[in-house]
């Protein structure tokens, strides 16, 4: 059989579709690539066809277009995977997501662990997952990673890795564990500005920083004030204003302007890159703007909850509300608009799901009754399986983000600032054959029973999307056709992550920390 590979991008699909016509055969749909249509394609071929026991083939017609698949020699492919009128892009990375973790709130095991966490994430187009391995105060960071790794390696369908959470920065955890951890691949920490159990002051967030700086790592941040969350806490509950909403309003928008605010400075002060995570609100958003406007490495996350829900979500009846109860919060319809200003401007990097999947009984979001008050729920949504759909959908099909957006934004982004790329988030030579194949037509209802995760709800419940990922590879195996997982438990690896050019300090140093220009004191992060 001839091969024929069409690569073009989304906006043009009309176009190629009359091509196809005439060729009366299965073409492949490249898209979301930057770089020259003719190395993309060789790129993207010798990658599915160098993976070990890949079956991936992307085939049929005569390209005379690029003159180059007939060089590849396809011919003699396994299988042809049709992808007629499809999209076919890098596996997802998600970047932010709880597995077989307690939560910060109760102390409460999330719904979801590695087979099931991962499987319902390969379902919604992702294959790749940087969950987070959470210190326990007073245990050895090293001992916490490995029972990780133990939970991890026997349940895992795709491959995953970890960032560390840091409560607890002893001199140990600083001067021993992070160092080893980071050369064991595991460059990046996350670090809370709230919670009771995971706060860390603003001394010991510059310690993890300059420990952070001196290593290479991106420290990612929950940036909302505690002490503003917890007075309003406080009030509430004098008041008897306990209901699931009432969160909302204690994680006030201005904890979260004022925490981001604060740790830009103190990154700058540090002269290290930083990831803030989860961004809910429009002030906290420009904040990282100003950053990055003055020249600053502040890297953005935000999440589908900051999109879709909204405060009033809470407010549902009875302790409806708590299904929605996450930090920060769903805000006011009128964020969305900025939010995805800021997806489509370039101010967030990355979007993850922040998966931190309770279900709705006593084992989660009920473990402290039928009638738990705001500050006794965990606090989390479910949403690895609708990270792509929802944004593919809303962003790319109603015109809002491009494909090359929506690529960026759910793989590439996450892989170049994580240290994962070019191994994952693109489709390049060399790279695993880890590629979702969309079908930007089909049109689903949203509905709990499709989704693949052990949750027993979503909050997206009702919503109508159009475009799903109908065939998933992961390194080369269909890893998800037809509705069925077609790869095994545990079959899923570690990923080692190299140190990334993203968290690479500017080497721009305010000048108290300058030994040239601070009276000769020798205190930076540079004399370390
Ligand atoms: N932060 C997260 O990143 N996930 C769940 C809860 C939280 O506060
Ligand atoms: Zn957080
Ligand atoms: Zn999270």
């Amino acid at each position: 059989m001839d091969n024929n590979i069409v690569w073009h991008n989304y906006a043009t699909t009309k176009v190629q579709r009359s091509e196809q016509k005439k060729h009366k055969s299965a073409i492949i749909w490249f898209t979301g690539f930057s770089g020259s249509g003719k190395s993309t394609v060789a790129n993207a071929l010798e990658a599915a066809l160098n993976q070990q026991g890949a079956h991936t083939y992307l085939l049929d017609g005569d390209n005379v277009r690029h003159g180059l698949c007939k060089d590849l020699g396809f011919s003699d492919a396994d299988r042809v995977i049709d992808a007629t009128g499809k999209l076919v892009l890098p596996g997802g990375i998600e970047g932010h997501c709880h597995i077989e973790q307690k939560s910060s709130v109760g102390g409460v095991m999330s719904a979801d662990d590695f087979f099931t966490g991962t499987r319902s994430a390969v379902f919604g187009g992702t294959t790749t997952t940087l969950s987070f391995a959470q210190q326990i105060p007073g245990e050895s960071l090293r001992k916490t990673v490995q029972d990780y790794h133990e939970c991890a390696r026997p349940k895992a369908v795709i491959d995953y890795g970890f960032h560390l959470i840091i409560s607890d920065p002893t001199e140990q955890v600083l001067g021993q564990d992070l160092p080893a951890l980071v050369a064991d691949g595991m460059p990046s920490f996350k670090v809370y500005m709230t919670y009771d159990s995971l706060k860390l002051d603003d001394h010991q967030m510059l310690d993890v920083l300059a420990t952070a700086r001196q290593h290479g790592a991106m420290v990612m941040i929950h940036a909302e004030n505690h002490d503003m969350i917890r007075w309003l806490k406080e009030r509430l509950l004098q008041g008897g204003y306990v209901a699931p909403k009432y969160h909302a309003i204690s994680h006030v928008e201005l904890a979260e302007d004022e925490a981001t605010h604060r740790a830009i400075r103190l990154s700058e002060l540090i002269d290290v890159p930083i990831l803030i995570v989860h961004v809910s609100a429009s002030e906290a958003m420009a904040e990282i703007r100003r950053a990055q406007t003055a020249g600053l490495k502040v890297y953005g996350e935000t999440c589908p909850q900051y999109l879709f829900l909204t405060a009033s979500d809470l407010d549902r009846d009875g302790a409806e509300g708590a299904k929605f109860c996450c930090s920060p919060p769903p805000r006011d319809a009128a964020h969305h608009d900025v939010i995805w200003r800021g997806l489509a401007n370039g101010t967030f990097q990355v979007f993850s799901s922040d998966h931190a999947p309770y279900r709705f009984d006593e084992t989660g979001k009920l473990a402290a009754g039928p009638n738990p008050t705001f500050p006794q729920i965990a606090n989390g949504v479910p949403g690895i399986e609708l990270r792509l759909p929802l944004l593919f959908s809303e962003g790319v099909g109603k015109g809002r983000i491009s494909i090359h957006q929506f690529v960026a934004l759910t793989a590439t982004n996450a892989a170049r600032i994580y240290g994962l790329l070019p191994r994952k988030g693109t489709i390049a030579i060399g790279s695993d054959a880890d590629i979702a194949i969309w079908d930007p037509e089909k049109e689903i209802t949203v509905a709990w029973d499709l989704l693949h995760d052990n949750v027993g709800y979503t909050p997206y419940e009702g919503r109508k999307l159009t475009g799903w990922p109908v065939t998933v590879l992961s390194r080369g195996r269909v890893a998800v056709e037809n509705g069925e997982l077609k790869v095994e438990r545990g079959s899923g690896k570690f990923l080692p992550r190299y140190l990334s050019d993203a968290a690479r300090p500017l080497g721009r140093l305010v000048k108290e920390m300058d030994v040239d220009r601070n009276f000769g004191a020798d205190i930076g992060p540079l004399s370390q």
